[in-house]
């Protein structure tokens, strides 16, 4: 078990031009504070891990695949009081790394995000992400009505308190889309800030139609479960939405000339109408599932 106060996490998979820097610059204390710089390594076949240990990090292998259960595996190997996550392939500013702890450290919020779209090099992130980015930012605000500004940014950090009370299961890229809906849903206090984004050294291991996929479902099925009203809600009115215009049809013939022709509109109709009212009765009872759920994770939190 590696023991310290600020635990810098830092997957890694082929990325020998940058974790030197990435580890070398990062402050040796923030405050009174040690900081240990941790390298959870996906197997690379590159230099990556003696470049770690000779910039003076603890190096574990990875023995599972995929950037969210690298994460995973790490924290159970790790007791410490503040854990930051930072990307090893050079992009952010490891030597900004009180500004991400000091807040946490006086109590100000529970999780601080430091955001890559205000100041960046221009080709630091290719305008397919950005965009994907700015729709999953709009999805959120939307549900959550939160502001949050670049979710998928892989700098941030929180207690490991807060961290252990979110429940994180994804393997992949997926997982800073789940620690942002599960800190909403925790009711974390969120703090961004704009840090210089750099372009990455080395090879992108994002695939941006297939990890964008992953996160795209990750997202909708974390609204589904978090958010079942207003999820369910949506979709039981575009059924209803959907009904209406075979309906209208129909009630036009019944008005006009006092039969219905149109029997196929009328299931149609019938159906479309149906099925909106059983999708919103799903949303009640799944709203009433999570209320119920959420009094029992009360209960169980107050009891420790
Ligand atoms: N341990 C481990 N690390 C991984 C794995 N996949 C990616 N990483 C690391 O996770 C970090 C983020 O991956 P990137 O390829 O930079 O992905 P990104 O930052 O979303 O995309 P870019 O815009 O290309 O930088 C990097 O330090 C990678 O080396 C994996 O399977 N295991
Ligand atoms: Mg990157």
């Amino acid at each position: 078990m590696i023991r310290t106060d600020i635990c810098v996490l830092i997957p890694t998979l082929n990325e020998e031009d940058a974790i030197f820097d990435v580890v070398k610059t990062l402050p040796k204390r923030v405050r009174n504070l040690k900081v240990t710089p941790v390298v959870i390594d996906g197997r690379s076949k590159d230099r990556t891990v003696s470049r770690a240990k000779q910039a003076g990090a603890t190096v574990l292998i990875q023995k599972t695949r995929g950037k969210g259960a690298a994460i995973q595996e790490a924290l159970e190997q790790i007791s410490c009081d503040y854990v930051v996550f930072i990307d090893g392939d050079g992009t952010y500013q490891s030597v900004e790394l009180p500004k991400l702890v000091e807040p946490l450290m006086d109590g100000k919020t529970d999780m601080t995000v430091a955001t890559r779209l205000a100041q960046r090099d221009s080709a630091s992130i290719t305008p397919f992400n950005t965009l994907g980015n700015i729709a999953f930012n709009a999805l959120i605000r939307f549900f959550y009505g939160k502001n949050i500004t670049d979710m998928l940014t892989g700098y941030r950090a929180l207690s490991r308190k807060k961290l252990d009370e979110l429940n994180l299961v994804s393997q992949a890229f997926e997982v800073e889309t789940e620690i942002t809906i599960e800190a909403l849903r925790n009711n974390l206090r969120i703090h961004e800030f704009p840090l210089f984004y750099k372009k990455r050294k080395g090879q992108t291991k994002l695939n941006p139609i297939h990890d964008g996929l992953r996160i795209f479902k990750t997202l909708i099925l974390m609204i589904r479960d978090t958010k079942p009203l207003y999820f369910f809600g949506i979709l039981g009115f575009l059924f209803f939405l959907f009904g209406l215009w075979p309906a209208s049809l129909v009630v036009y013939e019944k008005i006009v000339f006092g039969s219905v022709q149109h029997v196929p509109s009328t299931i149609l109709a019938a159906f479309s109408f149906l099925l909106a009212i059983q999708i919103w009765a799903i949303g009640m009872l799944a709203d009433m599932s999570l209320k119920n759920n959420q009094r029992l994770e009360n209960l169980l939190r107050k009891k420790r």
